[in-house]
């Protein structure tokens, strides 16, 4: 069969106002597409009945995320019934084969889909990738409406499915890939990492045109969410970047931090500039800062000649130098998000497995803001046995950093984590309670800290850091969760935010 006539579609979960194309999937429809196979997206966006889609709103009263206007690039919340609307695509697509990307903390609506239309098209073989199936992936596998499942990356796997099912050939063997023989579960060992030159360009084309746009203080900009470098060189136990690690490791692979070539990188990001008018780069990497000096060296005067957009991204205090706060300057650079997580240097090695002390925060922070750009701390707070004081050493941190912005999150206890495993350790989260959220609701129970005076400090953290400390007497009145709190807070985050 002509290979066009294989169409792999795929479910894009997104049940927040969020409107980044997404990675995972865009590049496995592009390395499809590369190989001559159809491909199409049902996208779970905007509609009215997710659960968490006012999520965003929790973010902008607690002063952490400026309101965006949405209608201005046409994007209006959808009334109608996801499910209808996924079975209707389906009619009319008539797909060889589904796929779903699995975060964590939309597990169960991945399942529940897939169970649906497993009972409505039995004959359309379900495939599951992303961060989850490599946590569990034999509990993934054995759902009776999973027929395969993709663990570690899936651009080579993909292609390599479709074609012995295109071909009507067995399925066994196939590398990254899990199935089943007679009930029984055979999951294969992993082909080696790719390398990153070699990953095609995120695929546009597949995603309507709001996913295109991307907010940054208050404005929607078409923005790119884009990838330079895959996974991290640190351990923090509160993510989850090393879930994939002993997969590779029993492959005999090795797992690693690597980056796509300055030159190739630059290559990719002018092709969506001039074909997509993208103004502006989120870059989605956890430690984009972590490529080493030489290779911003080479980087920046490509990147300043021949793209030229403006950008943020991630880096970690351990890997700011001054002359790659230099060269971020110089490639246009606005602001660099950096981990602060916690402000005592005792809780932040005993429990997150960072090394780094206050002095080394502080000096990285300054470093970046001295040279003109922006500075934003990622924080968590609620973290387990942390007190009211800890959470104030970290608003003092934060304070000290000279911060311009507050990213925080309510401690998320994400499966395949090492801190995850202290909490039930510790008899502070029952292991079968679901983690759904965005860090803005207590999860798990804190000894020291009720979850009502937590989200108190949740919406008055970033006041905390901002305002002069002869109004924290007042901010605290603004914890509190009363209509005349809430007045205070807002006036409060007129003031200082
Ligand atoms: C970039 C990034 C994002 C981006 C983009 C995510 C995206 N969908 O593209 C943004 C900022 C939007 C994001 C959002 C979130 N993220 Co995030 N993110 C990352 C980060 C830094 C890199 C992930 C990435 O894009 N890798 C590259 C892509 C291509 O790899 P991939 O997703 O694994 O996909 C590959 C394979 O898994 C496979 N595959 C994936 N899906 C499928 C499906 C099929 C059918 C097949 C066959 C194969 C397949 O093929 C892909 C290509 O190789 C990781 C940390 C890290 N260093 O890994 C955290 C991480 C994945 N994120 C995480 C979390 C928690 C979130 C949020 C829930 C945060 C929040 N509180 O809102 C949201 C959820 C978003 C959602 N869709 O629901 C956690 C996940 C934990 C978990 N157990 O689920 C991680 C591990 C970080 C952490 N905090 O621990 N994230």
């Amino acid at each position: 069969m002509q290979r066009k006539n294989f169409k792999f579609m795929f479910v894009f979960f997104n049940d927040r106002m969020r409107t980044n194309i997404p990675l995972n999937i865009a590049y496995l429809t592009a390395s499809l597409k590369n190989a001559g196979f159809s491909t199409c997206v049902f996208d779970t966006s905007f509609y009215k009945e997710h659960e968490r889609i006012s999520d965003e709103k929790k973010k902008e009263e607690a002063g952490i995320f400026m309101p965006v206007d949405y209608s201005s690039i046409g994007m209006e919340l959808k009334e109608g019934s996801l499910l209808d609307d996924l079975f209707a695509y389906i009619d009319n697509e008539a797909p060889s084969i589904i796929g779903f990307s699995v975060f964590s903390q939309a597990k169960q609506q991945n399942f529940r889909l897939a169970k649906l239309v497993k009972e409505r098209y039995p004959h359309i073989p379900i495939i599951m990738g992303g961060v989850h199936v490599n946590i569990e992936p034999k509990t993934v596998l054995a759902f009776d409406f999973v027929d395969y499942i993709c663990i570690g990356e899936g651009e080579e796997a993909v292609v390599e499915l479709s074609e012995r099912l295109n071909n009507g050939l067995s399925v066994e063997g196939i590398k990254n890939i899990g199935h089943k023989v007679d009930g029984q579960l055979h999951i294969n060992p992993l082909r080696p990492l790719i390398e990153m030159d070699k990953l095609p360009y995120l695929d546009y084309e597949s995603f309507a045109k709001v996913h295109q746009y991307g907010p940054y203080r208050g404005k929607l900009l078409k923005m790119a969410l884009v990838e330079a470098t895959r996974t991290c060189p640190f351990g923090c136990s509160y993510c989850g970047n090393r879930i994939y690690k002993p997969a590779y490791d029993e492959s005999n692979h090795v797992f690693r931090y690597r980056h796509k070539s300055p030159k190739r990188w630059v290559e990719e990001i002018k092709f969506y500039k001039e074909n997509y008018g993208v103004e502006f780069l989120n870059i989605a990497d956890g430690t984009y800062v972590a490529q080493n000096t030489q290779i911003f060296e080479e980087l920046a005067p490509i990147y300043k000649n021949e793209v030229g957009i403006p950008f943020f991204c991630d880096a970690t205090v351990h890997c700011i130098n001054p002359r790659k706060v230099e060269l971020l300057k110089e490639m246009g650079c606005v602001c660099v998000n950096m981990g602060l997580e916690t402000g005592s240097e005792e809780y932040r090695k005993k429990y997150l497995n960072r090394s780094m002390t206050n002095e080394k925060i502080i000096q990285a922070f300054n470093l970046v803001k001295d040279s003109g750009m922006e500075v934003r701390s990622y924080n968590i707070i609620g973290l387990p046995f942390q007190t009211r004081k800890d959470i104030f050493d970290t608003i003092e941190l934060n304070r000290l950093c000279n911060v311009d912005s507050v990213s925080m999150s309510i401690f998320m206890p994400y499966e395949g984590t090492p801190l995850r495993e202290v909490c039930i350790e510790n008899g502070l989260l029952d292991p079968n309670i679901e983690i759904t959220g965005d860090g803005t609701t207590p999860i798990i129970t804190n000894p020291h800290l009720a979850d009502e005076e937590l989200l108190g400090l949740y919406n008055t953290f970033a006041i905390y850091v901002k305002a002069p400390k002869s109004v924290y007497p007042q901010i605290a009145l603004a914890e509190g969760h009363s209509p005349e709190s809430l007045q205070l807070r807002k006036k409060l985050m007129d003031d200082y935010l």
